[in-house]
């Protein structure tokens, strides 16, 4: 019993990550635009992975608003609550509230069942750039990263890598920072995000979701932290379709590839 416990985890585990080793498509940050973009990939038949280095994806969604665990959305992201079965309740005429953990726990395991590859615990700590394209990603258990420790990484490819690590950016900064590349940005870099202003943002973070260099797409805060839009708080519409939208995207880009 003892041995087959751990025979069962460790056979399922590497058959898992074998098979994301050359993936359609590598996403960084399990947030709620990762997480939908996930789902929707995953749906379109896509080999999708997403890399979360916390021990639970959701990002920022868990914690609600100053830990007040319900969030906001708009009436434009209701159709994708109720695909995902999500309970809603109307507050105003355009605004819903919804429980944090329920829809965090729901957009984990909506985009799981899809045939979503989920990997926690791994932070992406480079991308692969071959022929001025972002080709894949470079990934480390996030405790290595933590304790600081000399170890060389493992690498994934995949034709196209989504940064979704929020306020961060941090792939679009990694790709900048280390290769002196122009970017799909309205100055050629990473701008960076500015200050509150929730209409423009959560109409920015869609419009932001796109490709923004060969290979590497956008999606979440992190489209609005590298094209220096605003940041909008614990109102969630944005990041939902920000998610789906960029699914749509890379899908489509990925089939012309082909
Ligand atoms: O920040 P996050 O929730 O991303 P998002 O989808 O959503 C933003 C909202 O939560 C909120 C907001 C909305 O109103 O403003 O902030 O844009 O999730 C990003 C996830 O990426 C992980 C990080 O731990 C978090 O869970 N992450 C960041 N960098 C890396 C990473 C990395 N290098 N490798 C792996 N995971």
């Amino acid at each position: 019993m003892e041995y087959q416990i751990s025979s069962g985890i460790v056979d399922s585990y590497f058959q898992k990550f074998k098979k994301i080793l050359n993936a359609d498509v590598g996403i960084v940050g399990g947030g709620p635009s990762g997480l939908l973009a996930a789902y929707f990939l995953a749906k379109a038949g896509q080999n999708v992975v997403l890399f979360e280095r916390k021990l639970a994806p959701g990002g920022g969604m868990w914690g609600g608003a100053m830990m007040f665990n319900d969030i906001i959305i708009q009436k434009d992201a209701l159709p994708i609550l109720d695909e995902m079965g999500i309970d809603h309740t109307n507050y105003t005429e355009d605004l819903y509230v919804i429980d944090s953990l329920q829809v965090t726990s729901a957009l984990i395991y909506r985009a799981s069942k899809a045939g979503a590859t989920l990997m926690n615990c791994i932070s992406v700590e480079d991308v692969v750039l071959q022929n001025n394209r972002v080709s894949g990603v470079v990934i480390n258990w996030a405790p290595v990263h933590r304790e600081r420790l000399h170890v060389d990484p493992i690498i994934v490819v995949s034709k196209a890598v989504l940064d979704a690590t929020g306020h961060d950016c941090e792939v679009a900064r990694i790709l900048e920072r280390k290769n002196g590349i122009k970017l799909e940005t309205p100055t050629g870099s990473v701008v960076g995000e500015k200050s509150m202003s929730v209409y423009e943002a959560e109409q920015a973070t869609i419009k932001n979701s796109k490709e923004i260099y060969p290979g590497l797409f956008v999606s979440g805060m992190a489209a609005n932290g590298v094209n220096g839009s605003y940041r909008m708080g614990p109102i969630f519409g944005g990041m939902l379709l920000s998610g789906k939208k960029i699914a749509d995207t890379i899908t489509r880009s990925i089939t012309e590839l082909v």
